[in-house]
């Protein structure tokens, strides 16, 4: 017998313009969250209904999270400005820097949603399809273009996101067409705009003769589960390029792109308990030209939609198909979509991932600034104003804002007579500890986790920084003080900070236990695996500083951590008595 549908797949058939009742809850004035069905049509606008975790005991605490879009992690100064205001303003007064390089507003209200995703759209971005059953943020490498390659990488990453995005129609009719707003950024937004166009306007709906209109790519029911696409040029994986749906791996000759290896596949989300669920790396499928990036990204989309499982939403991912049915069946499939198969792929190789903190030269007279931020959170507190000292630098500077995929920020196309000025004034607002954090807080990752993700069973961006402060004491202990040490922490097994790619990955069990993941590499190229399991959080830290211990004496020359905890086999043995 046939297995009927998930109730998500049924809700968009019914809807296939993903309206559901949002406009009538916004007109409602006493409405203070948005109801059930439509909390999954909402994903699709970028928009996530949560309550604050810590006010549960006292009653439900209702606001949304936003997530924009920004390509590569760009973000034009002007539009920065805009949103430092709207975070101030509707939102908790933060700013987000997530794994994929877009900004969330976490703890907006009912009445501030409409305005915000507004203003969003004014500054030149949006929060379509950010969330939902479709591709997401398109992801890049993060330092500015400096040549012919990176600048081609660029285009392409663009090219894609723009042959990925839905119509949805219903999208700008409620948010944007038609709404009034005089939010008084009037100044600010139209800095942002400058007489531009919005580098993310949706693709026209296909006119079927029907009346509804639809979407030539997603089709009327889009696809079965969220897809992310990226883009790496090795020798840095500074994207973790093998744990999305859809990866691009630029191949360079003689100073020009001439194409990518496409790889097909990867995906982390898994659930506690449940076999059928897996973190998996993409495979390497075959090479193909520059020209052809969106007419591969747009038939790798069309395999999910038509093979990806509707029935189990768990079981949805594009990771499941290419497990269950080979990496021969797939080349098969995409061949035909193509009309002959993608050449072999070429060699290439990963050497490490993590951002460039300080300062680097971009083009004559011109550097860029990688910055650490905190578990991305570009907040002010107490005498660390990062969000101040940002809102000072874009006003007087006028940087490219460039987020990265280990959520930490690059300031790029700074005249170099404005270097020591820049510099100035992040010290003065007391965030001297952006400049050179180390090779283990520098490469840290943490999922927002508490009091804001629904899904979360445990904490993670709240106490990551005590844990790392604690590892880093174990390394000085060790005498491996300073050297590299790829941790990331989630609150839950769905991987948001990609804690199985990372040489420790800390994931939440339940209230204050964690899984503890050893034997992942600095590349990305191999998955962590569980190495003790609901591990109190203190008992963390000294778990790890007896291994760093044992690391330290007995390592082979340039051993990285990660690749010594996956070769020492009585480490595992113990682990399984
Ligand atoms: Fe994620 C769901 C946060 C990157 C796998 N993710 C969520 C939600 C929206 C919780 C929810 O569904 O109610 C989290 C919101 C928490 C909050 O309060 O902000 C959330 N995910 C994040 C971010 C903000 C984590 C971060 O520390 O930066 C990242 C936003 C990325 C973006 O800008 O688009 C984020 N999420 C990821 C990644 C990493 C990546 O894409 O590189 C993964 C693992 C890769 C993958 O997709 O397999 C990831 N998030 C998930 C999953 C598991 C999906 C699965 O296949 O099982 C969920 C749960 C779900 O979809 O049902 C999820
Ligand atoms: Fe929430 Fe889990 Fe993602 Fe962390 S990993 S943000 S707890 S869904």
């Amino acid at each position: 017998m046939e297995k009927p549908l998930s109730k998500n797949e049924l809700l968009k058939t019914a809807k296939p313009d993903l309206s559901g009742t949002i406009r009538e809850t916004l007109a409602n004035a006493e409405a203070d969250r948005f109801s059930g069905d439509d909390e999954q049509f909402i994903k699709f606008h970028g928009i996530y209904q949560q309550d604050d975790r810590d006010k549960r005991k006292t009653g439900k605490e209702y606001s949304v999270m936003v997530r924009t879009r920004q390509t590569g992690g760009i973000v034009p100064a002007a539009q920065y400005l805009v949103y430092d205001e709207l975070a101030r303003r509707f939102a908790n007064g933060t700013l987000r820097i997530t794994s994929r390089q877009t900004f969330q507003f976490h703890g907006v209200l009912q009445k501030g949603v409409g305005p915000l995703i507004k203003s969003i759209n004014e500054a030149l971005s949006t929060t379509l399809a950010t969330c939902g059953d479709v591709n997401r943020n398109v992801t890049a490498p993060t330092p500015p273009p400096t040549d012919a390659v990176t600048r081609a990488i660029e285009e392409d990453a663009f090219a894609v996101t723009t042959a990925l995005l839905p119509t949805a129609t219903s999208y700008h009719s409620i948010w944007v067409d038609g709404v009034q707003l005089d939010l008084g950024l009037g100044e600010v937004v139209r800095r942002a705009k400058a007489d531009q166009a919005n580098p993310y306007a949706p693709p026209p709906a296909e006119d079927d003769g029907s009346g509804a209109p639809k979407d030539a790519l997603y089709g009327k029911t889009y696809l079965p589960r969220k897809f992310k696409t990226g883009f790496a040029l090795p020798p840095n994986n500074d994207t973790d390029i093998f744990t999305n749906d859809l990866g691009f791996v630029a191949i360079a000759k003689d100073g020009a792109l001439v194409g990518y290896n496409l790889l097909a596949g990867g995906g982390l989300g898994s659930s506690h308990g449940n076999k059928q669920t897996f973190p998996r790396l993409a495979d390497v499928i075959g090479f193909l030209p520059r020209a052809r990036v969106a007419e591969v990204a747009k038939a790798v989309i069309a395999i999910h939609r038509d093979w990806g499982d509707r029935t189990d939403r768990k079981h949805a991912r594009l990771k499941y198909v290419l497990e269950e049915k080979g990496v021969a069946w797939f080349r098969e499939r995409l061949a035909e979509r193509l009309g002959a198969p993608l050449a072999p792929a070429q060699p290439f190789a990963f050497v490490g991932q993590g951002d460039p903190f300080g300062w680097f030269r971009q083009a004559d007279g011109v550097s860029y600034l990688g910055l650490f931020v905190e578990t991305g959170r570009v907040k002010d507190a107490g005498d660390y104003r990062l969000m101040t000292a940002l809102r000072e630098i874009a006003r007087r500077f006028a940087p490219t804002f460039r987020l990265t995929a280990s959520q930490n920020l690059i300031l790029s196309d700074i005249r170099d007579a404005d270097k020591a000025a820049v510099e100035q004034v992040l010290r003065e607002h007391g965030a001297a500890s952006v400049f050179a954090p180390g090779l283990v807080r520098g490469r840290g990752m943490a999922c927002p986790a508490l009091p804001t993700c629904g899904l979360s069973l445990a904490e993670s961006e709240r106490v990551f920084p005590r844990l790392l402060a604690l590892i880093e004491e174990g390394q000085d202990a060790a005498g491996v003080g300073g050297e590299e040490l790829v941790v990331r922490m989630t609150g839950c097994p769905n991987g948001c900070a990609r804690p199985y790619s990372a040489e420790v990955g800390i994931i939440g069990k339940a209230p204050g236990k964690y899984n503890v993941l050893l034997g992942g590499n600095r590349e990305g190229t191999r998955l962590a695996r569980n190495w003790r399991e609901s591990v109190p959080f203190d008992e963390i830290p000294v778990l790890l500083s007896g291994l760093l211990a044992r690391y330290a004496r007995e390592r082979s020359a340039g051993q990285g951590f990660g690749d010594w905890t996956d070769a020492t086999r009585d480490i595992w043995e113990t682990a399984a008595a």
